[in-house]
């Protein structure tokens, strides 16, 4: 789970009844409200929103336990988007929940605590390039006024560094996850400032996952690909692809282009097969609860996930072509038995399902979440298997193929 939640959810894509340039990524009207006229929302007029943020349903176990029950094993929460507000109480900056807003709660703080007591890994978004908040921090890229070289180095040394210190000191994340990538901020993000920010991250917690929207991918962990794009093959090293609910990352009030189940599923699904991680996002409202848009979406890919979540956890991409019927997984283990995942996107199909190269007979075959056996044939180009009638195709079935071992 993904979670974009700051001061530009209270607004929420409408500022004074004028509605932001775009419908979408309401996280940045500070600078998208007046587009195509590039001119952002002064500093003092944005600010005004630190004395209405008390997000009284704010619910860091709720939060934890939806994550929880959608299937999913991490969270990652924006501590500091490009506005640079803080979601901590840090010691670095008092633009921050604790020292700025009538909250006063430390909002990171609270999330780790669920987190963890739920045994879900915890990762921190942290815009490290964008801080229109503090001198020296980037701007967009079609600003005019782009801070210079020392004014960069104040903002790395002064703001930057010493929050991405504090927030391994106090939380030992499991993950940051930086945003920037992209020409743009070539020039900003050197290979000297990129590589005093890892090698901070790597002396206090060494197992700490970086991402490559850090600004390059040497010495990152994986790779994050643009939002919302997933890739059509297996791209060989560890990937993950960050999706929205509808369009805007942060809550947008006026934002009802909400996807449907089938779509998020085959995300999900599209994922796991070509071997990268799905990071789903939520923008909780400026009371800080999620949308029931959103709830009644986790609750389905719960459920869908509590029978098939074997087919997708810890597995890997089969070593077959893709068919065009579905998607396949595979998870093997020295010593044990071996499962083959195919999972069927067209079920009522009257053609059987081939699994194209596939000789090894399994020992059997049973569609995941009922006691229905699966026929299986052997054919010259693989193995070919029919659903058995009456399998429920309203979600997207799984078949589960067990191997001696493969
Ligand atoms: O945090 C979310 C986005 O705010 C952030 N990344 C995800 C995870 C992001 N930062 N930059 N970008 C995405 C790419 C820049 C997009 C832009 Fe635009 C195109 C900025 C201005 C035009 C999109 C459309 C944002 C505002 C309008």
């Amino acid at each position: 789970m993904f979670i974009h939640f700051g001061l530009y959810s209270i607004p929420a894509g409408v500022w004074k009844g004028k509605r932001m340039g775009r419908n979408d990524y309401a996280e940045w009207i500070r600078y998208q409200l007046n587009w195509p006229d590039v001119n952002p929302i002064p500093k003092e007029e944005y600010d005004t929103l630190l004395a209405e943020f008390n997000p009284t349903g704010f619910d860091a176990e709720a939060w934890a336990q939806m994550a929880k029950d959608a299937g999913m094993r991490y969270m990652v929460v924006v501590l500091k988007h490009h506005d640079g507000f803080a979601l901590w109480n840090s010691q670095v900056s008092d633009y921050n929940v604790v020292k700025a807003t009538p909250f006063k709660r430390d909002i990171a703080a609270e999330l780790v605590t669920a987190c963890r007591k739920l045994g879900l890994k915890i990762g921190f978004y942290y815009s490290h390039w964008q801080d229109w908040e503090f001198p020296g921090g980037g701007l967009p890229k079609w600003e005019a006024h782009q801070p210079d070289d020392k004014a960069v180095d104040y903002y790395w040394d002064t703001k930057c560094l010493p929050q991405v210190k504090e927030l391994l000191e106090k939380f030992s994340p499991d993950l940051f996850w930086f945003d920037s990538w992209g020409e743009e901020c070539k020039t900003y993000l050197t290979n000297d400032r990129l590589d005093r920010l890892i090698r901070l991250i790597r002396s206090i917690k060494s197992d700490c996952l970086i991402n490559s929207r850090i600004g390059r991918v040497e010495g990152v962990d994986f790779i994050s690909n643009d939002d919302n794009s997933f890739p059509d093959q297996n791209l060989g090293v560890p990937w993950e692809t960050s999706g929205t609910f509808n369009e805007s990352w942060s809550y947008h009030r006026l934002d009802t282009k909400w996807k449907p189940l089938a779509q998020l599923l085959s995300h999900l699904i599209d994922s796991a097969s070509r071997g990268g991680n799905y990071q789903l996002n939520v923008g909780p409202t400026g009371e800080g609860v999620f949308q029931p848009a959103a709830i009644e979406r986790l609750q389905q890919i719960g459920k869908w996930m509590q029978v098939h979540g074997a087919a997708i956890y810890e597995t890997r991409p089969a070593p077959y072509s893709e068919p065009r019927w579905g998607r396949l997984t595979q998870k093997k283990n020295p010593g044990t038995p071996a499962f083959l995942y195919a999972f069927i996107y067209e079920p009522s199909s009257d053609e059987p399902f081939l699994i194209e190269g596939m000789n090894d007979m399994p020992k059997r075959a049973w569609v995941m979440g009922t006691d229905k056996g699966v026929a299986i044939q052997k054919t010259d180009s693989g193995i070919q298997f029919r659903l058995p009638d009456k399998v429920s195709v309203d979600r997207v079935p799984v078949v589960c193929f067990e191997f001696e071992s493969l």
